[in-house]
């Protein structure tokens, strides 16, 4: 949007300014509380404690004598809103802080609180883990703002889980670096010399403009970065001048275009040759990471696996779940004489083995005379410090590119080196994949039927009684921690996640609802396995889904422990030989039990539950989708088996 087209979207800006603009004085009156969008709303659940806009405060008539009043006509951070209007965000996940009161105030009045649209976060983790869900579906990043200091340091780790999965946020921090100009007290200790150190190990880019040309010019660079493979965090500081002063350059002020970078394809002689090692394999085998981006990806991926009729292992959403040549598993990486490692940068715990005891010994899964091929962008940008990259694997055939966008080229290769003889062998090869996948997928099913009954629920009634009830809508898998999905039929690229994250628990819920965010506007039914431990990091993200109307069926894996750190204990008390007993000590959470369906319905979220009799199960996510399909967030309490 232009400086000048964006004007008219000032109106009432005087009235407004009559009553908040004082200088010397703290600018507390014309706060209007109240719940966004509210008329435009589908209407609330039953359980659901849903407040009307709250009172308007009393707004100070006049101010008192000895204070003057200011008023700016066009702030630095209302340019700021055009350039992150032209970036086409749809939203801009906060907690609020004084460090961006000015872009904050032309988002919400300059900028109609339309594109970028603000969501209220209870935390910054919280920001920052829903830009992550969003960005894992949309493909695009979503924009978060911090405050200074603070904001920054309880957004760090989810950063880093951005970071670490390569997943683009764009994020924006206030700050104060002009001393003369901070508040005495608090500003002081929410100012920083260099804001985006702390998080500069584990973002793609960060800069600190120091004129609104430098602000537009950089912002479109952030953008850039953080969307081009490998994807990440990029960070911009707003410094509160540049926001809250007049805007003084005034006509000068030009917003760049965004240039959209195309993805790196495999040069046309690595393609070749990868071919060709791929048509004369006798057991070739595709290994996918973070690989296919769009549904069109997917189909290019079948089309390369019925081709060679060969086993693709998926790591992460990229291939149908249900397809006949879906799997594999170790056997078909020890036979295998060709690996395609498509995205890989964790291609050495595919090939290899480690077991975790005292040396930790490991050893080569593969052939001596296998021939990897890797693609992949993750080798185009990385940090030294932070160690997500997995332990070195050599490959014999390496190109520094886009898996999907290298797709049709080889393709292309492979179709021109085909002969009927290899044709024939293929289709031998595919018909004994199908049976043995059929053998392992008959294994799966019984392995499921097992303490069917049991109380508390075991985790595969629970994956199987939610997939039977969503199998037939147009669904997607917001978030998992843990259920066992062996049985469900993932066929669309949107239905998981892409891009993965570092582990860094407290992910899942936030996440799952920016993913909801994203598949909202789709109509799809979104829904997620959460577990306890993940939730309790920052439940209050239940209440931005209830405020934001945020369809999305939560599910609890509710096994009442961190139970995989319970594991952890047991292990080393076992190795030592010593008290295995004692291993839920600071492990889990007992005593008092945490009743998630209250904390759900406290925070406005319609809940079911604690859920100990299986039989209940399916009534209750009945109940629970319905709530979901008029708009709203639920959540149903499963108290689970561990694992
Ligand atoms: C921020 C963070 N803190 C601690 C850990 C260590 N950790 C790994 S798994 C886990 C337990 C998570 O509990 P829950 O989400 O309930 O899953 P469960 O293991 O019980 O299935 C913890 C604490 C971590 N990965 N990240």
């Amino acid at each position: 949007m232009s400086q000048q087209s964006s004007k008219k979207a000032g109106v009432g800006r005087r009235k407004f300014l009559q009553s908040a603009a004082v200088v010397g004085g703290s600018a507390t009156a014309s706060v209007i509380g109240g719940v966004s969008g509210a008329a435009a709303q589908p209407a609330p659940a039953p359980q659901a404690q849903r407040s009307g806009p709250a009172p308007l405060m009393p707004v100070d008539a006049d101010p008192p004598p000895d204070v003057r009043v200011l008023t700016v006509d066009r702030a630095g951070s209302d340019f700021m809103v055009d350039v992150l209007k032209s970036l086409d965000f749809e939203y801009v996940a906060a907690n609020p802080g004084s460090a961006f009161r000015g872009l904050h105030e032309s988002i919400v009045n300059y900028g109609g609180n339309k594109a970028p649209e603000l969501l209220t976060c209870c935390h910054e983790e919280s920001s920052v883990a829903l830009a992550h869900g969003y960005a894992a579906v949309e493909g695009k990043p979503m924009m978060v703002m911090a405050h200074s200091t603070v904001g920054l340091q309880h957004a760090s780790m989810a950063i880093y889980n951005a970071y670490a999965g390569g997943v683009p946020v764009f994020i924006i921090v206030g700050n104060t670096l002009d001393a003369s100009m901070r508040r005495p007290g608090a500003e002081w200790y929410h100012s920083v010399v260099d804001a985006a150190a702390m998080v500069r190990d584990y973002t793609k880019w960060d800069d600190n403009p120091v004129s609104l040309t430098h602000f537009a010019e950089s912002s479109m660079r952030a953008y850039k970065f953080a969307n081009t493979f490998p994807k990440g965090p990029v960070l911009i500081v707003a410094d509160s001048e540049l926001q809250e002063r007049p805007m003084e350059e005034g006509g000068r002020l030009r917003i760049p275009k965004l240039t959209v970078e195309r993805a790196p394809q495999g040069d046309s002689g690595s393609v070749a040759e990868a071919a060709r090692m791929l048509v004369n394999a006798t057991n070739p085998v595709i290994v996918a990471g973070d690989a296919i981006h769009t549904q069109a990806g997917m189909a290019l991926l079948v089309e390369l696996a019925e081709l060679l009729q060969a086993p693709v292992q998926d790591q992460g959403g990229n291939f149908p779940s249900q397809h006949r040549l879906n799997g594999g598993g170790r056997g078909a990486i020890q036979e295998a004489d060709v690996i395609l490692g498509l995205d890989m940068d964790t291609m050495w715990s595919s090939v290899n083995a480690m077991s975790d005891q005292i040396h930790r010994p490991t050893r080569s899964l593969i052939r001596e005379d296998a021939k990897l091929i890797g693609i992949g962008t993750y080798g185009l940008f990385s940090h030294g410090n932070y160690q997500n990259l997995q332990r070195y694997q050599p490959v014999d055939l390496s190109m520094t590119a886009d898996s999907e966008a290298t797709l049709p080229s080889l393709l292309e290769a492979i179709k021109r080196q085909l002969t009927d003889d290899r044709k024939r062998a293929f289709e031998q090869r595919g018909a004994k994949i199908a049976v043995a996948r059929q053998r392992a997928q008959e294994q799966a099913r019984k392995a499921a039927t097992y303490g069917w009954d049991a109380s508390p629920v075991s985790v595969a009634r629970l994956s199987t009684e939610l997939w039977a009830q969503i199998k037939g809508e147009d669904w997607a898998l917001a978030g998992n921690r843990g259920g066992s999905l062996g049985m469900w039929n993932f066929d669309k690229r949107y239905q998981r996640l892409m891009g993965g994250d570092a582990t860094g628990i407290g992910f899942t819920a936030p996440s799952s609802v920016g993913a909801a965010l994203a598949h909202r506007k789709h109509g799809r039914l979104a829904v997620c396995i959460q577990t306890d431990g993940d939730l309790m990091y920052a439940p209050g993200v239940l209440w931005t889904a209830a405020h934001h109307r945020i369809p999305l069926l939560s599910v609890m894996h509710n096994n009442r422990a961190y139970h995989q750190e319970v594991m952890h204990v047991q292990r080393m008390s076992s190795r030592r030989q010593r008290n295995v007993t004692t291993s839920h000590i600071g492990n889990t959470l007992w005593d008092p039990f945490i009743d998630y369906a209250k904390l759900a319905q406290g925070l406005g979220v319609y809940s079911e539950g604690p859920i100990t009799n299986p039989n209940d199960l399916g009534p209750a996510l009945k109940r629970a989708i319905a709530v979901v399909k008029r708009g709203e967030p639920a959540l149903v309490d499963v108290v689970t088996q561990p694992r």
